[in-house]
């Protein structure tokens, strides 16, 4: 793959994707969102690849939203088509059948704060900051962020950062849950990476479908949430991770997953 503006690495099972526009903070262009949504595509092929860090080029931005410039003068079709191309992308994002941890390294706004509301995990630097500023813009926040921010912080906080569109620091972040941790900005991959191989060292089977059991489940009422649950339970009985796991329990030694 030939790309512009993402930096693609693998490392032992995990994916490394960089957003790479620090001239710009990484702002999200159609290019940028097109590499991105032929990144993850690859990545979800892709049987070693166990989990996925996603962070931004540069000291100074995760990404700091969609991209003013292109935007600012598109019409009403070219704005839904941009909106359409977002929202596809983190949509599968968020159903990847791996787990993403954002590393958020600098500015997170709008398109940014959004993206990394579709993954999994969110850990700041301390320099980091947050915010949905659209609203100053003109805008509404276009890719998901009036609902996943109000589905993970509530209502009432994700309303006040929305109409204000008012940023906000690593730890008022971490206070409001719009963030896991917030660690030192030179440690953040390092921490990110341990995070992700913590999760890599268990069956990913399994992992895939407690992300599916959650991330579908929270969308059902409990009874039907709960069913589905049983289900996903049952399907890890024809895996042959779950069959080693619980081998090496019983044994006492270590285990040694598959992905099978
Ligand atoms: N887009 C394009 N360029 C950007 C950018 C952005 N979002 N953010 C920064 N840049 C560029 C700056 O223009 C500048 O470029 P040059 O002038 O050097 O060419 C360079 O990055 C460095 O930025 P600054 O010089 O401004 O750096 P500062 O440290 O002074 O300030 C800042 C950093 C993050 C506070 C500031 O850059 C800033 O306020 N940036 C804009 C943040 C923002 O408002 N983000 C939200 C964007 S709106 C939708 C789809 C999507 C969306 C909405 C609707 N539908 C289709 C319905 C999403 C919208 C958004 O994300």
């Amino acid at each position: 793959m030939v790309m512009e503006n993402i930096i693609f690495e693998e490392e032992d099972n995990l994916a490394i994707v960089t957003i790479n526009r620090p001239k710009a903070l990484n702002a999200l262009n159609s290019e940028t969102l097109i590499e991105l949504d032929e990144v993850f595509s690859e990545i979800e092929k892709d049987n070693n690849i166990y989990a996925v860090i996603l962070t931004g080029a540069g000291e100074k931005a995760f990404v700091a939203g969609a991209d003013i410039s292109e935007m600012k003068d598109m019409n009403v079709i070219e704005a839904r088509q941009f909106g359409r191309l977002g929202n596809s992308i983190f949509r599968k994002i968020e159903l990847l059948e791996k787990p993403v941890i954002a590393a958020l390294n600098g500015f997170t706004l709008g398109g940014g704060c959004e993206l990394a509301l579709s993954c999994d995990i969110r850990i700041a630097c301390s320099k980091a900051k947050f915010g949905q500023p659209e609203a100053g813009l003109g805008i509404t926040p276009g890719f998901g962020g009036t609902q996943r921010l109000a589905r993970l912080i509530g209502i009432g906080a994700a309303k006040e950062l929305i109409f204000t569109g008012k940023m906000i620091d690593s730890n008022e972040a971490y206070r409001l849950g719009l963030v896991n941790k917030v660690v030192e900005c030179d440690k953040l991959m390092e921490e990110a990476k341990a995070m992700a191989k913590t999760i890599a060292s268990n069956a990913p089977v399994a992992v895939k479908l407690c992300k599916a059991a959650i991330n579908r489940g929270v969308q059902m009422d409990i009874d039907t949430a709960v069913m589905y649950e049983a289900e996903l339970f049952g399907e890890c009985f024809a895996t042959e991770d779950q069959k080693e796991g619980m081998e090496a329990f019983v044994q006492k030694r270590a285990k040694s997953f598959k992905n099978r």
